[in-house]
Parts: C-alpha cells; sequence; structure tokens
C-alpha cells in the first residue's frame, strides 16, 4: 500500500519542522536558516515588468518592473541576469512582459518571459 508507506515520512517531516520553528538551539537555528535559504532561492517569483535596456552579451537586462509583495519590493528599474540567451528574443526595448525570476544570492534571474 503507498498510501500507508507515505504517512510515517510525512509525520516525520512535521515532527522536524515542529522542532525546527521551536528549537532555540542557535546551531538548530542555523540548519534551519541554511533550509529557508535554499527555499527561497528555488522560489519563482513573477510580475510584469517594461525592458528598459538590454545586454545580449553578457545576459543582463534593465526591466522596469511592478511591486513584487512576496520580496516586499516596490516598483523600480533595475537590472536582472537572463537565464537563456534565446530569452531575448521576447526582451525588446520598450516592450511590456511577464516576467518569471528565481533569485540566487544577491543576483535575481530571468527564467522565463512570457
Ligand atoms: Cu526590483
Amino acid at each position: 500500500m503507498k498510501i500507508t508507506s507515505a504517512i510515517p515520512l510525512i509525520f516525520v517531516l512535521s515532527v522536524y519542522s515542529l522542532a525546527c520553528a521551536q528549537s532555540p538551539d542557535p546551531k538548530h537555528m542555523d540548519a534551519g536558516d541554511k533550509a529557508q535559504t535554499q527555499k527561497s532561492q528555488a522560489i519563482t517569483y513573477q510580475t510584469n515588468a517594461v525592458v528598459k535596456a538590454v545586454d545580449v552579451a553578457n545576459g543582463k537586462v534593465t526591466l522596469a518592473h511592478e511591486p513584487v509583495t512576496s520580496l516586499s519590493w516596490p516598483a523600480m528599474t533595475m537590472g536582472f541576469s537572463v537565464r537563456e540567451k534565446k530569452l531575448f528574443e521576447d526582451l525588446v526595448v520598450g516592450k511590456k512582459v511577464g516576467i518569471e525570476f528565481v533569485q540566487q544570492g544577491s543576483d535575481y534571474i530571468v527564467i522565463g518571459v512570457k
């Protein structure tokens, strides 16, 4: 039975996250912070933006984007890295686009353009 074998795993995971959230042990907090960082890197953010400038050679784009509430960002103009060169086909200066991006360290990387 696949369903019954999955239950102990869910139980272990929920106990782990509970312990993590409540533990005052600094080492444990560290582990939690790391997990948090990895988690935030995996999140894909979405916003609408107007393309202000492109730098295909360096894989950069400057976007005037709308607020991104999940990052507490107001609307602003800023530079992003572009993961794949083919995305530049849709990154045309003056064009309004929907973008998907991820955070990688202090860098923000466009992974999709609609
Ligand atoms: Cu920004």
